[in-house]
């Protein structure tokens, strides 16, 4: 900024604005055929809830057809995503669990 006149040499300072990161949904999906308690044992496993909550919102889930259960940044809500499915395919149930951003 040293033009012919006016700014002296001084270099203006311009505002920055800082964009907080995207925050993503990991949501479950209902079926007619994973059990409830395995339901309840990926929310406390993987999503840190006591049983009283993982019942709660399997039921949610169960009753409405889905459910957000956490948000997180990118990263982690893939690698929750991927847990999820990861161990619904090993025991062999359809369980979806996907996630959008919110
Ligand atoms: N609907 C399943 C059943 O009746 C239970 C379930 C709940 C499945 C939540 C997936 C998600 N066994």
């Amino acid at each position: 900024d040293s033009g012919d006149e006016g700014d002296a040499g001084v270099a203006v300072q311009t505002r920055t604005r800082t964009k907080r990161p995207p925050l993503y949904k990991v949501m479950l999906l209902n079926d007619d055929y994973t059990p409830m308690e395995f339901v309840v044992h990926i929310l406390e496993r993987f999503f840190g809830m006591t049983h009283a909550e993982s019942f709660e919102i399997m039921l949610t889930v169960h009753k409405k057809g889905v459910a957000v259960v956490g948000v997180f940044s990118h990263e982690i809500a893939e690698t929750k995503v991927t847990q999820v499915m990861d161990f619904a395919r090993r025991h062999q149930h359809p369980l979806q669990c996907t996630m959008e951003k919110e």
